[in-house]
């Protein structure tokens, strides 16, 4: 019986090393080992050997069981990873790395001016941070000095949500938070999307981009700030244009300007897009309010700081030469083209 038993094992061995598939696998196990396999049939003939041979063989039929076993578990192995390679080779290859031609979209207009003013503004040793869209009043209105009830809060017709929380209306609204982040000496900018419920024409969206920035620290001037708008239009125009600075009010600056850029869809003499003025809005900025320090934890007594507020969208609406603010806003891919942009 020893001896059927090591022929059966051979013969295992030899068709298990034949097999290729993991179905001849399956097969294989089920005619060996299955209930009805060859095993079990030698196994059943244990009944008739004598009692004193019949652990002895039994030990002999089990180690046989357990090869057999081990044999169809290393070839299954080994036709998994056969066939696993074979699915690879005749897998169409893409090479990732070939050039093409397809119309593969590029960066909006409006990201591409504020990668560039992001970079100058670093150059300058500023930071860029993150705000937020959905803000709290405090943060939009309260931090920068407009108290519930006050009559500034009209000029910005405010998306409100029904927990409370507001869509922001201005970036003025990270102030708050960045002040108490970093502290001082503190010099940021802080781009993002705003919201306002407006009345829409050339250069007015309910969604548009700004570029907020801040500089706090001990005897910070007029100066400075009027030196880094200067040095900002000069970079991003690459040519002199003409800005003009005029008294602004806004409750979180103390004094307040409005720079303004000569409107350069028209050169100066009137058009839809500067609302036949000749000169755009561009850029809001003024001395930080002492308050409005104060409730970023900065004490107005030892530091001074400016804030502006740049209108992004404006600013890329002049650049590209745009006559109507609300095409950024389209997703028509023609006007892409148009500007230059594939
Ligand atoms: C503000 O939002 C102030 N938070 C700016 C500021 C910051 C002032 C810090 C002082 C210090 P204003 O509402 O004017 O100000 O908006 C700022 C700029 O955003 C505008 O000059 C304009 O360029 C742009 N802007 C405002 N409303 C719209 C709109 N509806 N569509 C497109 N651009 C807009």
């Amino acid at each position: 019986m020893v001896e059927r038993i090591n022929e059966l094992k051979l013969q295992a061995k030899e068709r298990i090393g034949l097999a290729t598939s993991s179905n001849d696998i399956e097969n294989l196990r089920v005619e060996y080992l299955g209930k009805k396999g060859k095993v079990v049939e030698i196994l059943k003939d244990l009944k008739n050997i004598e009692p004193e041979k019949r652990k002895e063989i039994a030990m002999v039929a089990n180690q046989a069981k357990d090869e057999i076993e081990k044999n169809l578990e290393l070839k299954k192995e080994e036709i998994k990873e056969k066939e696993y390679e074979n699915k690879i080779n005749n897998t169409k290859k893409v090479d990732l790395t070939l050039p093409t031609d397809l119309n593969i979209g590029s960066l909006h207009p409006i990201t591409i001016v504020q990668k560039e003013v992001e970079e100058i503004f670093e150059s300058m040793g500023f930071t860029v941070e993150d705000g937020n869209e959905v803000e709290t009043e405090y943060n939009n209105f309260e931090a920068v000095n407009v108290p519930k009830h006050h009559p500034a809060r009209d000029m910005q017709d405010t998306f409100w949500l029904e927990n409370g929380q507001l869509l922001k209306t201005q970036t003025s609204a990270a102030q708050n938070r960045i002040m108490k982040k970093y502290g001082t000496p503190l010099k940021a900018i802080f781009p993002g999307r705003c919201f306002r419920n407006e009345e829409l024409d050339a250069s007015h969206e309910n969604t548009f981009f700004q570029m907020e920035g801040m500089m706090i620290d001990k005897d910070v001037s007029i100066a400075n700030l009027i030196y880094f708008m200067k040095t900002l239009l000069s970079e991003i125009f690459k040519k002199d244009v003409d800005v003009r600075l005029r008294p602004g009010y806004f409750p979180f600056v103390e004094p307040g300007f409005e720079l303004d850029i000569k409107c350069l869809y028209c050169g100066g003499k009137g058009c839809k897009v500067c609302k036949h003025g000749g000169w755009i809005e561009l850029c809001p900025c003024g001395m930080i309010h002492p308050n409005v320090l104060k409730m970023g934890g900065i004490d107005p007594e030892e530091n001074s700081g400016f804030a502006f507020g740049l209108g992004l969208s404006r600013l890329a609406m002049m650049k590209y030469g745009i006559n109507d603010l609300r095409i950024l806003n389209s997703c028509d891919l023609r006007s892409l083209k148009q500007l230059g942009i594939k």
